[in-house]
């Protein structure tokens, strides 16, 4: 009998390299351009504590087209029962879809494509016992439903639910530290998505440290944030601080780096 293993538990990864287009990667408000080697070595630290977290990582090229490619989590989702391919809301980044596409076909024996012509980015999916799912900026109406389709034939309870006005995207502003416990902004909190989950709120000013990743034993959290990591620690957490500020700048945390799952051997 396979043991029981919390949502949080991944043995691989799929990354991607950073191009050197990443410095033009998109952002909803410009605080100037992130430096080619700054993303770099934050990337490449991120690998490292993925590997000390104990997931076998994968690392694909660079795609000097598609300056976002290296937020491989938007594109696609990948679960133990398989992966989906999505069709991400910014119009510069659908082709990445395709981009990815074969090394998922090759990863996993079942992948499945988003029907229809909706949007859904999968930084808009949080992933709990049960996979909630978000309209954003990035994911639509359509895009969901499609989505919700897609994860009811992998056998995953999902539920569509109102990301407030100005996020990009849901886990822009969450994370899941524990199988019931969220760490969230006071703004997606107080619209009450998270009703049966115990709820540790970001200090006030470091919102974007919301973007945190749970990964085994570890919690990744970004660097520049301080008041949350210690929050975190004296909570209890095995904290692991990685440096976010050039991928900050276009609108990225550590969640976007990878996409995570369990591999229980062939087919996923
Ligand atoms: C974008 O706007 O698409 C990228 N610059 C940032 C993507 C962040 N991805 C994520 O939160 N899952």
């Amino acid at each position: 009998m396979p043991q029981p293993r919390s949502v949080y538990n991944f043995n691989r990864i799929i990354a991607r390299t950073p191009s050197r287009s990443v410095v033009n990667g998109l952002r909803a408000e410009d605080r100037g351009n992130p430096t080619y080697e700054g993303v770099k070595a934050e990337h490449d630290a991120y690998l490292q504590a993925m590997q000390k977290a104990g997931v076998e990582v994968a690392v694909l090229p660079a795609l000097e087209a598609f300056p976002d490619a290296i937020f491989v989590e938007d594109p696609a989702l990948v679960f133990t029962e398989g992966a989906i391919l999505l069709r991400p809301g910014a119009a510069t980044r659908v082709k990445e879809v395709e981009e990815i596409a074969p090394t998922l076909r090759d990863a996993f024996e079942t992948v499945l494509e988003l029907p229809g012509t909706g949007y859904a980015d999968g930084g808009d999916v949080l992933t709990t016992g049960e996979s909630v799912m978000i309209l954003s900026a990035r994911t639509d109406k359509a895009g969901a439903e499609a989505l919700q389709s897609c994860l009811d034939r992998l056998g995953r309870k999902s539920e569509i639910v109102a990301t407030p006005e100005g996020v990009l995207h849901f886990k822009t502003d969450c994370s899941l530290l524990d199988d019931e416990t969220v760490l969230s902004t006071n703004r997606l909190a107080r619209s009450g998505v998270f009703g049966k989950f115990k709820q540790v709120i970001i200090p006030e000013g470091e919102e974007a440290a919301a973007n945190a990743l749970r990964v085994n034993d570890v919690v990744m959290v970004g660097a520049d944030f301080p008041r949350t990591i210690e929050m975190l620690d004296r909570a209890g957490f095995k904290v692991v601080p990685l440096k976010t500020t050039e991928i900050g700048k276009i609108d990225a945390g550590l969640s976007c780096m990878s996409l995570r799952w369990f591999s229980c051997g062939k087919g996923g």
